[in-house]
C-alpha cells in the first residue's frame, strides 16, 4: 500500500471516531490489504491523536480469548495503543454521547516497568511487572454494524479500542495464580459475563509475551512505564444508559464504571 493511501485511511478513521459516525469496511474494496499496512495505518492514526495533544501511555492485546475470536469471527491476536484521554477513572462515568456502538469487556492489566523486547520468557515478564489490576475496556468500532471483513480492518481501527478503566493495583501478586482467576462482569449487580483468566491466552502473561513478539516484527518493544491490557476473558456486552458495570476478579480488588447518556 502506498504512503498516501495509508495516510488517507488513517485520517478517515480519525474523522469517523471524532464525529461518532461509522463507515464502510476498507477491505470490502481494497485488494491486497496487508497486515503490515494495517499496523502502519494504526500508527499514523496514533500520530494524528498525538497531534491532537494525546499522550500514549498504554497498549492493549485483543482477540486473545476463544470467546472473543468467536464473537468477532477472527482468528488471531492483535494489538492497539492507548492514550491518556481514553482513560476513565475507576468508579467514574462513561458518557455514551459521541460514541457509535460501544461495548464493554472484562480484562486484567499489567504495569510494565522494564522494557520488554523480542522473545521474552514468562519469568522476564513477571520480573518486569510492578503491579496488576482488573480492567474494563470499552470497545467502539468505527465500522458499520461493529463488523469486520478482515483483521486488517480492525487493526487499522486501533483494534476497536475506545476507552478503558483501570482498577485498583495489586503489587504483591507473586502468590496469585494468574492462570486461574474467576472473573465476573456484573451489570447493575447481575452477572452479565463470567469467565476465567485462563481464557486470556491460556495465561494472561502469554498475552504480554505475544505482544512483545508482535511489536518486535515492527522493530518496536513494550517500553518501561507502560501498562498493557491483556485481552478480554469473555465476549463484550453492549452499553446502555443507566448501567453500572462492575468487575470482580478473584484475588484482586473490585472496580466499576457507570454509563450515562
Ligand atoms: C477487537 C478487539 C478485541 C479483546 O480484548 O479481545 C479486544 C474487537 O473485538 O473489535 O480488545
Ligand atoms: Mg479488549
Amino acid at each position: 500500500m502506498e504512503d498516501h493511501q495509508i495516510k488517507e485511511i488513517a485520517s478517515t478513521l480519525h474523522g469517523a471516531r471524532k464525529a461518532g459516525q461509522s463507515l464502510k469496511q476498507f477491505s470490502a474494496h481494497l485488494k491486497n490489504f496487508k497486515r503490515e499496512d494495517a499496523y502502519s495505518i494504526q500508527e499514523e492514526g496514533m500520530r494524528l491523536r498525538e497531534l491532537d495533544g494525546e499522550k500514549i501511555i498504554g497498549l492493549k492485546m485483543g482477540l486473545t480469548s476463544e470467546g472473543k475470536r468467536k464473537q468477532m469471527n477472527l482468528d488471531s491476536p492483535l494489538y492497539g495503543v492507548l492514550t491518556d484521554t481514553m482513560q476513565i477513572q475507576n468508579e467514574g462515568t462513561y458518557t455514551l454521547k459521541g460514541s457509535i456502538h460501544p461495548k464493554i469487556e472484562p480484562e486484567i492489566a499489567f504495569y510494565i516497568n522494564k522494557e520488554l523486547r523480542g522473545t521474552v520468557t514468562r519469568e522476564e515478564v513477571l520480573s518486569s511487572c510492578e503491579a496488576i489490576c482488573p480492567a474494563l475496556e470499552i470497545l467502539d468500532s468505527r465500522y458499520d454494524g461493529f463488523k469486520y471483513f478482515s483483521m486488517e480492518d480492525v487493526i487499522s481501527d486501533n483494534s476497536s479500542s475506545s476507552y478503558y478503566i483501570l482498577g485498583p493495583k495489586t503489587s504483591d501478586f507473586s502468590k496469585i495464580n494468574l492462570k486461574n482467576l474467576s472473573m465476573k462482569m456484573k451489570i447493575n449487580g447481575v452477572i452479565a459475563e463470567e469467565g476465567n483468566s485462563k481464557a486470556i491466552s491460556d495465561d494472561p502473561v502469554i498475552s504480554i509475551i505475544q505482544l512483545a513478539e508482535l511489536l518486535n516484527q515492527r522493530g518496536q518493544s513494550i517500553p518501561a512505564g507502560t501498562f498493557v491490557l491483556a485481552g478480554a476473558a469473555t465476549a463484550a456486552v453492549a452499553l446502555e444508559e443507566g448501567m453500572e458495570v462492575s468487575l470482580e476478579v478473584e484475588q484482586l480488588q473490585d472496580m466499576k464504571v457507570s454509563i450515562s447518556k
